[in-house]
């Protein structure tokens, strides 16, 4: 069923995506916008009621009392529909994890040409955190066992996966209670995808708790695992100074985007884009240089340590395109849209796949090995270069933003509490004493069935005006720098009176960028520091905090939320629930309840969808309200905070040489009138 055509204002917020989409619309071209327009999400399988799990269906249900033909009611399907989501989305991340485990144990052997062991601080660290031996050991004698360990918890087949014991302590104890402890990451998939099979677990509940495991195989599992790895490989994330939007792209050079989420060759690419012999080959094409830039997940993996730019966010890997100034996308795993190939074949765009699990028809495939990874990645540029001279006509809007990204947990640390002994205690006491009213975080991805980054502008906008600090990752933190909000000045002056002074004393940016999808396992670590530091109750549930995911469209997103949820926190979505049908059909949504009441009660966390932004603030600042009232802290007041320090300084710059005066000196005239 065809919808009516929005414009282009109502499909996208960013002057930059609006400029390309007219230039779509010029050229004839269609987009994710129009696809979105022109096809209306089936009303069954939106809502998770449309069974396809065996060859009887696939069986539609429309009202309550229908059944499948095996006779699964509406709340069984939606729960195997959502429990498989689950199980793809852990997928995704946790063989995104396995890959790292296996580059990490080629590194270890001396195997994997062109990368080295970046931040041996970091590999001794998290050695000691799951017990290797350290002690008199080369870095990639310790770096074999940390491999080791890590492949094996992919296939392990009992007890439970080692990064679960990073959690609180009651969190553990909650998990293992429920018996949702996860065993094993492959495991757990594998429960999942037989427990949705015909003729399996037909109790929603039951089924939910299976997805929970999974989910939690991803966050403290596969994810977790991805993160270390990538840290210790490439290096811990520090701030440092970028751009994002289409505008870092360069007329008179050769760009080349690096789209998807696993850092292993874009890693290497950033090494060949710099190489001296690259260059002038690029020169000797008449092109000044190489302009390196990122979509998605991958543009977040380099930008938070190479400070390599970011193109944009999910739905910016067409519009990139459209520009006519890319030479080559490079693409490796997740959230690559089919359609770039069609879009390509209309400029000289050359789409390169590079992972045996990701092949597009018509692209070019050039396949990642880790064993001679620089080889391919010089491979890859020069393709590159070879396809700057076939540029034709280009179009590229002149809009980028300073950003300043890469606040891993163990910067954040060190930010708050100085070289030598890192602290949350600041960050802690803030919250404390009501000047940080609570955290969230606020990530996820962009769907062209909203407005693309309304929701994550306004949201993050509206909660640093309430005190709330705000960490992201993913498509949410290149929204927010798209908007000016990832760079400390600007977003301070968005930001109430309480937090304002605390960013101000400790120089914390009230936004702080921390990474990718599978980064969100920082946030993990810093909740649990969080509660560990004292002062905020003993777990996760007991924070002033919430997750946000404004605009999710994947089944990462719900991956995530899951492990989140079972983590302790409270995670709102923006757009339609997948599991919204029966509430159409007899006015209330077992599943959905399933996942707001059973979830609060076994876990202190709960998963909800709302269709407004407001609706989702709203909920947001009561849950901390409420989180701060059972912990006993004092009610949120901001008109106690921000009258003194920068802040009043600033406040009274503005004001006229009297009235100055008089603030200052509690008279217009001083001693010297
Ligand atoms: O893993 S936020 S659109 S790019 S799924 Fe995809 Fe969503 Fe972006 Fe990163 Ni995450």
């Amino acid at each position: 069923m065809a919808k009516d055509k929005r414009s282009i204002e109502e499909r996208t917020m960013d002057p930059a995506a609006q400029e390309m989409l007219q230039r779509a619309e010029l050229l004839g071209l269609s987009t994710a916008f129009d696809r979105a327009d022109g096809m209306a999400p089936c009303p069954i399988g939106s809502a998770g009621m449309c069974c396809r799990n065996c060859g009887m269906g696939p069986c539609r249900l429309t009202k309550a009392d229908d059944r499948g033909v095996c006779g699964a009611t509406i709340s069984t399907i939606q729960a195997r529909a959502m429990a498989r989501a689950i199980a793809a989305g852990t997928a995704a991340h946790s063989d995104h994890g396995r890959d790292m485990a296996l580059t990490l144990k080629a590194v270890a052997m001396g195997e994997a040409q062109g990368y080295e062991i970046k931040d041996e601080a970091k590999l001794l660290k998290v050695a000691h955190i799951y017990g290797v031996d350290t002690n008199e050991r080369t870095a990639k004698e310790i770096a074999n066992d940390l491999a080791d360990l890590f492949i094996a918890q992919f296939g392990q087949q009992k007890g439970r996966l080692a990064p679960t014991y990073r959690a609180p302590k009651k969190r553990q104890e909650i998990w293992e209670r429920v018996g949702v402890m996860p065993r094993g990451v492959d495991r757990e998939v594998v429960d999942v995808m037989h427990r949705t099979h015909i003729g399996d677990d037909q109790d929603a509940g039951n089924i939910l708790k299976g997805a929970v495991r999974c989910a939690l195989a991803d966050g403290w599992g596969g994810s977790m695992i991805a993160t270390d790895i990538s840290d210790i490989l490439f290096g811990t994330p520090m701030p440092n100074l970028t751009q994002v939007n289409l505008g870092v792209l360069k007329n008179d050079e050769v760009n080349i985007v690096v789209h998807g989420h696993e850092p292993t060759l874009s890693q290497m690419i950033v090494v060949a884009c710099q190489d001296p012999e690259m260059i002038e080959y690029a020169k000797s094409k008449g092109a000044k240089g190489i302009t390196l830039s990122g979509i998605c997940c991958t543009a977040n993996e380099v930008m938070v340590r190479q400070g390599i730019p970011a193109a944009g966010n999910f739905l910016h890997q067409e519009l990139a395109i459209l520009t006519g100034a890319v030479e080559a996308m490079v693409v490796d795993v997740q959230c690559i849209m089919q359609a770039v190939v069609d879009l390509a074949s209309n400029f000289h765009t050359e789409i390169i796949t590079t992972s045996p699990k990701v092949m597009i028809t018509g692209a070019t495939h050039i396949e990642f090995d880790e064993h001679r990874a620089l080889d391919i990645a010089k491979e890859i540029v020069r393709r590159a270069i070879d396809n700057y001279p076939n540029r034709g006509e280009t179009q590229i809007p002149n809009i980028a933003h300073d950003v300043v990204p890469g606040f891993s947990h163990e910067y954040i640390n060190y930010m708050l509490g100085g070289s030598y002994r890192g602290s949350f205690r600041p960050l802690n006491d803030a919250i404390m004493s009501g000047r940080i009213r609570g955290a969230a975080a606020v990530v996820g991805c962009n769907n062209p069935r909203t407005t693309q980054d309304l929701f994550h502008y306004q949201i993050v906008k509206e909660l640093l005006a309430n005190d709330v600090l705000v960490v992201q990752t993913g498509c949410g933190a290149i929204a927010s720098g798209k908007y000016g909000m990832l760079l400390g000045e600007a977003a301070l002056e968005l930001a109430g009176p309480g937090l304002r002074e605390v960013c101000e004393a400790t120089g914390m940016p009230p936004v702080l960028h921390m990474g990718s999808c599978v980064d969100n396992t920082r946030i993990l670590t810093v909740l649990t520091q969080v509660v560990e530091e004292g002062g905020l109750g003993d777990d996760i549930s007991e924070l002033p905090a919430v997750g946000l995911a404004p605009e999710w469209m994947s089944e990462k997103a719900l991956a995530i939320a899951t492990y989140v949820v079972a983590s302790g926190g409270y995670v709102i979505f923006g757009g339609s629930s997948p599991v919204s049908g029966m509430e159409k059909v007899e006015g209330s949504n077992a599943v959905e309840r399933l996942m707001i009441e059973g979830w609060e009660e076994m876990f202190g966390g709960k998963l909800a969808f709302f269709e407004s932004y407001e609706k989702m603030l709203e909920e947001t600042l009561a849950h901390i309200d409420k989180k701060r009232a059972a912990l006993g802290l004092p009610a949120y007041d901001p008109s106690r905070f921000g009258k003194s320090g920068d802040w009043r300084m600033n406040e009274i710059e503005k004001l006229s040489e009297k009235e100055r005066k008089t603030a200052l000196y509690g008279h217009p005239a001083t001693a010297g009138d």
